[in-house]
């Protein structure tokens, strides 16, 4: 049986690693297998792009570079992690995955070219179900500093315009597909969103009366 790919998405400090543990640790309580992982990263190849990607010193300004090392590090990824576990029947929880690349590349890099080098990064996989862990761009660069380690990645430096652009575009993301995007109200406390979440995996995936209890 193929397992089930879920991605949270959303801004700086949205609580999207708070909420992927939360979520492994409740479907590991079902019996389940679960594997968490992210984006970039996930593999010793995706790791070193995350590496160059987001160290100030080596990061490119260009959107489409961007684009093109990120879809790099999600085909190793894809290919040697989400696939196989996937094949072997796990839930996939993923820490961003394409749509990050359509937010925050977006705008930078033609639209039908974008799509080009995501779907060669995803090789055509498709998450089943992505929560975008909305919260407006002051709230989440606020928690995100509150736990900083004293070295702003390439993002991070970034103005408080581009992170409100990015939350703009995640919207219009969502909008154009609401069967797979789940927005939530982030700005919540973590335990609500987190029962939110629960619900919300049991309601589309576990339909059968009763599963995830
Ligand atoms: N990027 C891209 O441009 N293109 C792509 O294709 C991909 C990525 C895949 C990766 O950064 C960067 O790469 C990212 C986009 C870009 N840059 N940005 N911005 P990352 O993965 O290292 O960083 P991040 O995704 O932004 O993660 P984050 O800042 O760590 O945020 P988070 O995971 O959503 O939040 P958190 O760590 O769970 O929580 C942040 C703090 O808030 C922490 O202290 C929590 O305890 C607290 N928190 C969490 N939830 C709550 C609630 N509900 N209430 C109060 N406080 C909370």
């Amino acid at each position: 049986m193929r397992g089930i790919f879920i991605t949270f998405e959303g801004g700086e400090g949205a609580g999207k690693s708070t909420q992927i543990r939360r979520l492994a640790a409740v479907l590991e309580s079902y019996g389940l297998s679960v594997t968490l992982t992210r984006e970039p990263g996930g593999t010793p190849l995706a790791e070193a792009i995350r590496g160059l990607i987001l160290t100030h010193e080596a990061a490119s300004e260009d959107g489409l570079t961007q684009a093109l090392l990120f879809a790099a590090a999600r085909r190793d990824h894809v290919l040697r992690v989400i696939r196989p576990a996937l094949a072997a029947g796990h839930v996939v929880l993923c820490d961003r995955f394409a749509d990050s690349t359509r937010a925050y590349q977006g705008g930078k890099v033609p639209d039908a070219m974008l799509e080009q080098v995501i779907a060669l990064g995803t090789d055509g996989l498709e998450p089943d179900l992505t929560f975008l862990l909305d919260v407006n761009a002051e709230l989440g660069l606020e928690r995100a500093r509150s736990r900083f380690t004293g070295v702003e990645d390439t993002f991070e430096r970034s103005n408080l315009a581009f992170h409100r652009e990015v939350r703009r575009r995640f919207h219009a993301i969502a909008a154009t597909e609401p069967h797979r995007i789940l927005v939530i109200d982030a700005s919540q406390d973590e335990a609500y969103v987190a029962e939110s979440i629960r619900l919300a995996v049991r309601q589309r995936i576990f339909a059968a009366p009763g599963a995830g209890e």
